[in-house]
């Protein structure tokens, strides 16, 4: 990366966002975080707390400047509601690019109640339109690098393996065959992943209407929660869910096989997911940055995602590792029981990636930080408790059998 190239990192105080920044700045970029702290305000909404002590933003970006030398400047805004603020911080930074975390991402979450629902799609959809709408206006030539999500797709009900972003297909005119590449259709599972696929339009219009250089990041689930940075000092310590709504299935299956929670399967297990390490997820949003796309070149996708695994796979996997007890639970999502997942990803690996994958012994490093700050895990928050639809019953004891559908 060219050193004081300037970049807004919006979300910068999030699980991927945080450490991002670190590394952006590490390798020399001038960065302003911008974040309304409303990860940190659904923490008390729902009665949880990070299983790592993340310190607040002020403290954490002190620190840092403290370790390194290095300032990172920050910005309280909600880019979904401060549209003024944010076009005048983006004349102001004047940056090359903009890197777009800052939305709500839990798929649990968006699925709760109406008013999560709502929240969601005006938090996710509004501020990206904003984004787009401000760098238009500034007239500056800013490249967006949006992270997405692989569930865009749908996890390969198609059957093939899943490309990055555009599918070549076969259509017949007038009798004669001609080959297109489209968008890939989209299919979302929840109210969260569906706002990607909204963004998705948006990036598609304002990359034909204005040119703006998007890339669009289609990331897989991520696990892990140290960075390189972060290691540095106790306060650059990154934030690490585990509760019902926002942990993710790797990590939350071994905060579950340290506290002696049994690992909390949906369903059959059946469900082929994609993933990414954390340390992979900075790697790979530093190599976009600096391989934008060309001007009128339509919106780049990347897969974002370096290995698949089965849920049940995994819970085997944490079982064999820690003991823990593998139990079945209702799925209280509405997604195929079973579902084989291939993907593309090359373009990440042209571009130098190499992949950080389980079997690299970072799982032992997670076992280890999950038993370090066990004590501040509340067990009664761990069961999924946000349903897909109101007549998909709440499993407390996780007496589902595998290989029987509760609901179809
Ligand atoms: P996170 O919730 O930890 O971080 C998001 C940050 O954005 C938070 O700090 C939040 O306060 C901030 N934010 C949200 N809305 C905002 C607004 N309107 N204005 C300003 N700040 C706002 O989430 P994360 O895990 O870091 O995910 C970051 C992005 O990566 C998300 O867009 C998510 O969809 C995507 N992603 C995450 C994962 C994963 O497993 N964590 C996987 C694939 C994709
Ligand atoms: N699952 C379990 N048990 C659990 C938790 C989850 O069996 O205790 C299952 C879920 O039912 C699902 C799968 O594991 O089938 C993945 O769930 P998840 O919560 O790990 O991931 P998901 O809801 O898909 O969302 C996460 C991030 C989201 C990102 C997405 C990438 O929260 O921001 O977009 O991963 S992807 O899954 O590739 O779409």
């Amino acid at each position: 990366m060219a050193s004081q190239e300037r970049v807004i990192v919006l979300g910068g105080d999030g699980f991927c966002g945080w450490p991002t920044s670190l590394r952006l700045s590490h390798e020399g970029c001038d960065v302003t975080i911008v974040d309304n702290l409303s990860r940190r305000k659904i923490d008390v909404e729902l009665g949880c707390q990070s299983l790592t002590p993340i310190q607040p933003i002020e403290r954490r970006l002190q620190s840092w400047q403290q370790l390194t030398g290095r300032k990172i400047d920050y910005r309280n805004l909600n880019i979904a509601e401060d549209y003024q603020e944010l076009a005048q911080l983006i004349q102001e930074v004047r940056p090359k690019a903009i890197v777009h975390f800052a939305e709500q991402r839990a798929a649990p979450y968006s699925m709760k109640s109406p008013r999560h629902k709502r929240y969601t799609v005006d938090n996710n959809t509004n501020g990206t339109h904003n984004v787009l709408c401000a760098i238009v206006e500034s007239g500056l030539d800013i490249h967006l690098v949006h992270l997405g999500t692989m569930g865009v797709y749908g996890y390969g009900t198609a059957g093939l393996s899943i490309p990055e972003g555009y599918l070549t297909v076969k259509v017949d005119v007038n009798g004669a065959e001609h080959e297109i590449e489209i968008p890939y259709p989209p299919h979302p599972g929840s109210i969260y992943h569906m706002t990607k696929t909204l963004d998705a339009l948006l990036f598609y219009y304002y990359n034909k209407n204005d040119d703006v250089r998007v890339t669009d990041l289609h990331q897989g689930v991520v696990w892990g929660t140290n960075t390189e940075e972060t290691l540095l000092h106790p306060d650059l310590i990154n934030r690490f869910d585990w509760e019902g709504d926002y942990g993710t299935v790797l990590n939350r299956f071994l905060v579950q096989a340290a506290v002696g929670h049994p690992l909390t399967v949906h369903g059959s297990g059946g469900q082929t997911r994609a993933f990414i390490h954390i340390r992979d997820t900075v790697r790979c949003i530093s190599l976009a940055i600096q391989h934008p796309p060309a001007h009128k070149e339509r919106v780049k996708i990347f897969n974002q995602a370096t290995e698949t695994h089965r849920v049940r796979n995994l819970a085997d996997l944490v079982s064999r590792l820690t003991g823990a007890e593998v139990r079945y639970y209702v799925n209280p999502r509405n997604e195929a029981w079973e579902n084989e997942l291939v993907i593309h990803n090359e373009q990440f690996l042209e571009l130098g990636l190499q992949p950080i994958t389980l079997s690299d012994g970072l799982l032992q490093e997670v076992i280890e930080v999950a038993a370090r700050y066990r004590d501040r895990v509340d067990v009664t928050k761990i069961i999924a408790d946000s349903r897909w639809r109101a007549d998909i019953p709440l499993d407390r004891e996780g007496k589902a059998a595998q290989g029987e559908p509760v609901i179809a």
